[in-house]
């Protein structure tokens, strides 16, 4: 039996992470496959609950604190993921490790710092991020509420997430696999998850137990 693939979605606020996510899993249940989804951060545990408090802004706290916390949720959860992952599930992500880099690292905190808390979690097959501007991002519904949702900074956190996709493409294509795609999110919805799909079909299959992990 083959272990279930681990598809990563990444991005900005408001980039269509969790409308793709959604289409993505339809389209693998019509197909067949057994797909959960799930999203990070995880806010039903305590940890999470710490981390809503934080992103809804009735509790601030320093921003190492929060970044550990994010990792920490992410920890929490590992070994379900994996459990999931080899019983041979497949699990579309809503955000992970790079969103917890890259949002902590745009505030300016050290990035080598930033990765480390994180180091050691398994790697995902396939990061699908997806590419938008800021003030696009804006202009879509719900923006605004929570602590980040400003265009100032969300500029910063694209500036953050360009350094670690061109840092993951260059691993990507060392390791002969193509594990980070960046698509202009600016497409139209149905466009975007035929290719979406087509990046997905070509990740190859892997058995239980079979993982990369975060590492330097
Ligand atoms: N954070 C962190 O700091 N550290 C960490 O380690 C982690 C996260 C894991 C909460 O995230 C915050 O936590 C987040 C990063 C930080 N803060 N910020 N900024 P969240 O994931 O819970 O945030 P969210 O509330 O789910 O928003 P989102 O994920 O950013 O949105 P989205 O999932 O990318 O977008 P969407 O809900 O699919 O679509 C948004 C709207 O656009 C909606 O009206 C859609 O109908 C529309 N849409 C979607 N696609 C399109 C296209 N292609 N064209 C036109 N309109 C579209
Ligand atoms: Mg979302």
């Amino acid at each position: 039996m083959l272990r279930g693939k681990f598809i990563l979605f990444e991005g900005l606020d408001r980039s269509g992470k969790s409308t793709q996510a959604r289409k993505l899993a339809e389209a693998l249940k019509e197909r067949g496959s057994r797909v959960e989804q799930r999203h990070y951060p995880e806010r039903s545990t305590q940890v999470g609950s710490a981390i809503n408090s934080y992103l809804t802004k009735t509790k601030s706290l320093n921003d190492q604190a929060i970044h550990l916390l994010f990792s920490a949720n992410r920890w929490e959860l590992q070994q379900a993921l994996v459990d999931l992952l080899d019983s041979g599930v497949t699990v579309v992500v809503d955000r992970y490790v790079y969103s917890g880099v890259a949002f902590s690292s745009a505030k300016g905190l050290d990035r080598e710092w930033c990765w480390q808390s994180d180091f050691g979690l398994v790697r995902p097959d396939l990061t699908i991020f997806l590419d938008i501007s800021p003030e696009e991002a804006s202009s879509r519904g719900g923006y605004g509420e929570e602590i980040y949702e400003k265009v100032s900074f969300q500029s910063k956190v694209k500036a953050e997430f360009a350094l670690i996709a061109a840092k993951e493409e260059i691993r990507s294509s060392e390791a002969g696999k193509a594990s980070w795609v960046s698509l202009n999110a600016q497409t139209s919805l149905e466009t975007l998850h035929a290719q979406i799909l087509s990046h997905v079909d070509a990740v190859p299959d892997r058995l239980p137990g079979d993982y990369d992990f975060m590492q330097k």
